[in-house]
């Protein structure tokens, strides 16, 4: 079995999703956390100059999340099974890493570094960003909760019985502003109980529980 290190700053960020995963999947990685103070350092090193990066046993370092996150979902059973599977798997993930991308951009400078300093991002309800990211939430969540009714009534996963990468990205991305905001998902019922359905999933619910606690 290959070994992966995923480095990431000492947050849920961009990496959570993949560190669900890998949970989901019973895989074990170097969870490789860069302090703050590290950083400067360590950007050099990174590919893009950013996080998360998954490194394989080889040293060979790859970034962008979502490709990350697609090529573990493959490779652990995550992505559906064939094609059109696949394609229905990555439009919802890309529409929930929207979410999460405008949702993390409050907390990065005009020069998408990551500011570490700043709490409570969604409190700050006048910004050019927040509004954006409301805005983006406003055309996303609604129809999502209508792709998440075309199967199985909306009562199961995104894909119907099986637990997929876009369920965990549901989980992930909207992890931050649910803690922010508890009525964030009220207008979406089926979306809030699919959160719960995937926080209980065995394996995910053992790692919810064992790890760090952070702040976004
Ligand atoms: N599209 C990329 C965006 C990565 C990104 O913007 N990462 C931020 C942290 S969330 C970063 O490393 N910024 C550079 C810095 O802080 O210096 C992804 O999803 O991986």
């Amino acid at each position: 079995m290959p070994s992966y290190t995923i480095h990431y700053f000492n947050h849920r960020g961009r990496a959570e999703v993949c560190r669900m995963l890998l949970a989901a999947a019973g895989v074990k990685y170097n969870d490789r956390r860069i302090e703050s103070s590290e950083w400067a350092v360590m950007r050099e090193l990174m590919p893009c100059s950013m996080m998360p990066v998954l490194e394989f046993d080889d040293g060979t370092k790859i970034p962008q999340s979502m490709a990350m996150a697609r090529f573990l979902a493959t490779e652990y059973g995550f992505h559906g099974n064939t094609n059109m599977e696949k394609l229905r798997v990555d439009y919802i993930s890309e529409c929930f890493y929207d979410i999460l991308d405008d949702y993390l951009r409050m907390y990065h400078d005009e020069h998408g570094r990551m500011r570490f300093e700043q709490f409570g991002v969604m409190s700050n309800g006048t910004s050019e960003k927040y509004l954006r990211f409301q805005s983006t939430c406003r055309r996303i969540l609604p129809y999502m909760e209508k792709t998440l009714e075309m199967r199985s009534s909306g009562n199961k996963f995104f894909m119907g019985e099986q637990m997929t990468l876009a369920d965990i990205m549901c989980y992930s991305a909207l992890e931050s502003p649910m803690l922010e905001d508890s009525s964030f998902l009220h207008s979406y019922p089926k979306l809030q109980s699919l959160r719960n359905r995937v926080k209980n999933q065995p394996n995910i619910n053992n790692y919810l529980k064992m790890r760090n606690c952070t702040e976004f």
